[in-house]
């Protein structure tokens, strides 16, 4: 049987959430919706990253010991995830006695194995990046992603990375697909070759983390404790454990761009120091900006999710992170694109193929699905375009091409409108040949295969919308196993009513 691990970025709890996590943790949905819907085991991790010194600084900034201020601020995310139906089957905290174990392990292990060596770091550092620069990174007194740097000297342990460039660049060339996009791959083996150093891999300054074994005086590095996540939740240590032998072998990593280099560099390292093959994919996607800016607390323009759903509704939202931007590139998010993208392809396209379709079988079709007697030319292709998706939208999938996954199923959609149009069903109703009759319950019987097709396609990126359309077609089986079978004749159909209304 085919597995798939699936896991988004652990979030920081420093602030409340925003679009950008909703968008990586929706693809992350919506890949794992669609290998379910194929028949795959899955696992779907998220969770929090809620120990460094981000985190501690925000905790003090509210006045609250840091623990009591990840418990808060966890129910955000909860709620997050929960409110943009994410089918998550782990929610993992850093701060379950689990993941400190895991973590632990994870260092003893690169100890036993002469990984990890006590030394003093002496350099720049951003908090808000939770990263250590080099000298010649620092523009102006700031990361090159502009965070402000301070400069940290204090007693540390150190991972071993230089000794992990080769070994890296040799994983990287045997396993062409393991990051992707193209691009993305490019800029992680151009860092590599421009050398690696050895990481500094644990703090003194405070105490908000996980200990490191046998030195309590330090706690972990947070982006070892936080990497270390995506294995605690397979039952790490237990590395011969069935959940471990399952998924491992199948995990896709998504996360943004900003985080590649540390799961496209440190973590491999990291598990092959470990023994422990590599992820089999990261998959690193684009930015989003609001109206043309970066989204920043301090200018004020965070996009809030939580008022886009209200407005808009869930299904809408995510069908739009999904069709904007092609998966991968940077995108800019506006409300007047969203609304465009609801008008155009959810309420023009979508909405009228099926309110006109299902609305006129349910009044002239005795309320059922009709027989369909010979199919044209035209019938036949039309059918054999929505029976092609299968392919199409699994190779889509399995490239992580969401966008493209939207297109190809409004490809068929935008067929399926011009099919309405010559065909004319309601020209056929008018007509005094019984003959006519006939043929218009055989073009009924193609469009509603049609959309059954497409409405089982649409349910990982909408799957309140598209069970409403399946309910109103009286379909119960909705994998894509059904889609093997031909649509029943005879099948009740229930009333139809609009799913996607015009925004105004
Ligand atoms: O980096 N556009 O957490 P984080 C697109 N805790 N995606 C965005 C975005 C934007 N404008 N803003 C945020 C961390 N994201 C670490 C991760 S994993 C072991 C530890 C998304 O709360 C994107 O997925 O800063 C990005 O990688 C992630 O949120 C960063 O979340």
């Amino acid at each position: 049987m085919t597995t798939r691990y699936i896991t988004t970025p652990i979030y920081y709890l420093n602030g409340e959430p925003h679009l950008g996590h909703v968008y990586t943790t929706v693809a992350a949905d919506v890949l794992a919706r669609y290998w379910r819907l194929a028949g795959a085991r899955v696992k779907f991790l998220t969770g929090t990253d809620e120990h460094g010194q981000k985190v501690a600084q925000a905790a003090e900034a509210a006045g609250e010991n840091p623990k009591a201020y990840a418990d808060k601020m966890v129910a955000l995310f909860l709620e997050m995830t929960e409110k943009i139906n994410a089918s998550y089957d782990v929610f993992l905290r850093t701060t379950e006695e689990r993941h400190h174990l895991a973590a632990q392990a994870l260092w003893k292990k690169l100890e036993d194995a002469g990984q990890i060596y006590q030394s003093t770091y002496a350099g720049w550092y951003a908090v808000r990046d939770e990263a250590y620069y080099e000298e010649s990174e620092i523009v102006e007194g700031r990361a090159p992603t502009g965070a402000p740097v301070e400069w940290m000297e204090e007693a540390s342990y150190f991972f071993r990375l230089s000794a992990w460039e080769r070994p890296l660049l040799d994983y990287y060339e045997a396993h062409p697909q393991a990051i992707a996009p193209i691009g993305r791959r490019n800029e992680v083996l151009s860092f590599i070759k421009g050398g690696l150093r050895d990481l500094s891999i644990s703090r003194t300054k405070f105490d908000w983390g996980v200990a490191v074994p046998g030195d309590p005086h330090h706690v972990m590095y947070v982006w070892i404790d936080a990497l270390t996540n995506y294995i605690t939740a397979l039952g790490y240590p237990d590395v011969d454990g069935e959940e471990f032998q399952e998924f491992w072998p199948e995990s896709l990593h998504l996360l943004g761009k900003d985080i590649l280099r540390f799961h496209a560099v440190y973590w491999p390292a990291f598990l092959m120091a470990a023994d422990i093959p590599p992820p089999k994919r990261i998959f690193s996607h684009g930015w989003w900006t609001h109206d043309g800016e970066k989204m920043s607390k301090s200018l004020g323009n965070v996009v809030d999710p939580f008022a886009l759903i209200d407005t808009y509704g869930l299904d809408s939202l995510r069908y739009f992170l999904m069709r904007e931007v092609p998966f991968g590139q940077d995108g800019n998010f506006s409300e007047d694109a969203l609304i465009q993208r609801i008008n155009s392809d959810l309420a023009n396209d979508l909405g009228n193929l099926a309110q006109r379709v299902l609305s006129f079988a349910y009044k002239n079709g005795g309320g059922q699905i009709s027989s369909p007697e010979e199919f044209s030319r035209e019938d036949r292709e039309l059918l054999a375009k929505a029976a092609h998706l299968h392919e199409i939208l699994h190779n889509d999938m399995d490239s992580q091409a969401l966008q493209a996954y939207c297109r190809h199923i409004w490809d068929v959609v935008g067929e399926a409108n011009r099919y309405v149009d010559v065909q004319k069903p309601w020209s056929l109703k008018k007509s005094s040949d019984p003959q006519d009759l006939v043929r218009m319950g055989t073009v009924l019987y193609v469009l509603m295969e049609v959309i059954r097709h497409v409405a089982i396609y649409t349910q990982p990126l909408m799957p309140e919308a598209s069970a409403k359309i399946l309910d109103q077609l009286g379909q119960s089986e909705r994998t894509f196993e059904a889609l093997k079978t031909p649509l029943k004749a005879g099948t009740p159909l229930s009333e139809p009513f609009p799913v996607f209304p015009r925004i105004a």
